[in-house]
């Protein structure tokens, strides 16, 4: 199939899957065009079936805001025609699907269908604005196709949008060859040289993730035995939790790393790995830690229960409960094996629920399945 992808090419979750789920598709033979306003993070532009088309917006002094919306719309289109596009897949509903309806309209009658996926805020905190619910509904309602990535974010969807059409879920996915515990140790290695237990944090330290939880969460720990917390990424937060680091005399043992590329080999330097959000839809990096066979501590929120089995792979707490999770933290770096028979569990489960090798192929399916009957129905 020749398949158009639109995502955020930030450092954040939906682009990262959208861009696994390319590379994946372009291993799989397809052939990829990525289309957005910069190369997505984790693209890799040597894969000869994976191409990147840049959309420009041009400015002009009376626009206080470049109409994206409508350059991308009309990239959309200008790709469709130039590579024979089968369908265009966005990820994100804000404004991408918007873009999307607006090239499927201006391809007519040639078929250009559109499958739609809902991350999360795009639904939960974007969304449920009132300035962007009609037009997303809208766009949504109308989508060939629409797969939300937990079965939380599709009950979600359904009462916040009174959405009437079928939401497919198809879950987020990790590539398990990739995320594996064979990554090298040259990072731990180097924050933990004593060997202390090492405590990892991912996001993009929007407020929503409650970084700051994790160097509360940390001290606790700290306070009863020595380890060491890696944080990654960058964001609104970064500076409270280095503030918070900083303000509790833990700056030896807290280490800022910034964006970094390559997570699976950090991920595979980590003990225990933290996520103490205050909403996730799904919780990616969670998934990719415990593929890493590290264990998780997580909130109970949205559909992190769907990823992270409490008990098993790790343990859910309230959000904001820093005290509960220190707990549950101690406990298992100070089992005998510090966690690791948990953190096996985690990756089996990974792996059993979540392996890209399995989750791909519904993606197939489903596009050939929205092809079909945008065929179908104009036949
Ligand atoms: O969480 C973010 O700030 C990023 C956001 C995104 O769309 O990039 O993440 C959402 O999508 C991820 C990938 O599907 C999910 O793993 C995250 O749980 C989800 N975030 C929220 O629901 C807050």
């Amino acid at each position: 199939m020749r398949i158009g992808i639109t995502c955020y090419p930030t450092y954040g979750g939906s682009g990262v899957v959208a861009t696994e789920l390319g590379q994946e598709l372009a291993a799989r033979g397809h052939q990829v065009h990525f289309i957005s306003y910069a190369p997505p993070i984790r693209m890799n532009l040597a894969d000869p079936n994976v191409q990147f088309h840049e959309v420009e917006v041009t400015t002009y002094p009376l626009f206080d805001h470049p109409p994206y919306t409508l350059a991308l719309a009309t990239r959309m289109l200008e790709i469709f025609e130039a590579e024979s596009l089968d369908l265009l897949h966005v990820h994100y509903a804000i404004p991408h699907s918007v873009s999307a309806l607006l090239a499927r309209s201006m391809a007519a009658p040639r078929h250009l269908p559109f499958i739609t996926t809902l991350h999360g805020t795009d639904i939960t905190l974007v969304g449920i604005n009132r300035e962007y619910l009609p037009i997303t509904r809208f766009a949504i309602e109308r989508s060939d196709g629409v797969t939300a990535i937990s079965h939380y974010l599709r009950r979600q969807t359904i009462r916040e949008f009174e959405i009437q059409r079928p939401i497919q879920v198809i879950p987020n996915f990790v590539n398990c060859d990739l995320y594996s515990r064979s990554g090298d140790g040259a990072l731990r290695a180097r924050v933990a040289p004593d060997g202390e237990p090492v405590l990892m944090h991912l996001s993009n330290f929007r407020p929503v993730k409650r970084s700051t939880d994790a160097v509360e969460i940390f001290a606790l720990v700290r306070e009863r035995m020595p380890a060491k917390l890696v944080m990654i990424g960058d964001g609104p937060d970064r500076a409270a939790a280095e503030y918070l680091a900083v303000k509790k005399g833990l700056q030896h043992d807290v280490h800022f790393l910034g964006k970094q590329d390559e997570i699976h080999r950090k991920l595979a330097s980590a003990d225990l790995f933290l996520l103490p959000s205050q909403l996730e839809s799904f919780g990616l990096a969670a998934l990719e830690a415990m593929a890493c066979e590290v264990s998780v501590i997580a909130t109970r929120v949205g559909g992190v229960p769907e990823v992270v089995e409490d008990g098993v792979d790790g343990f859910l707490v309230q959000p904001g409960d820093v005290a509960e999770a220190a707990r549950h933290a101690i406990e298992i770096l100070t089992r005998a094996d510090r966690g690791r028979e948990m953190g096996l569990r985690a990756r089996a489960h990974a792996q059993e629920k979540f392996s890209a090798k399995d989750i791909i192929p519904l993606y197939e399916h489903y596009y050939q399945d929205v092809i079909s009957r945008s065929r179908a129905a104009s036949a």
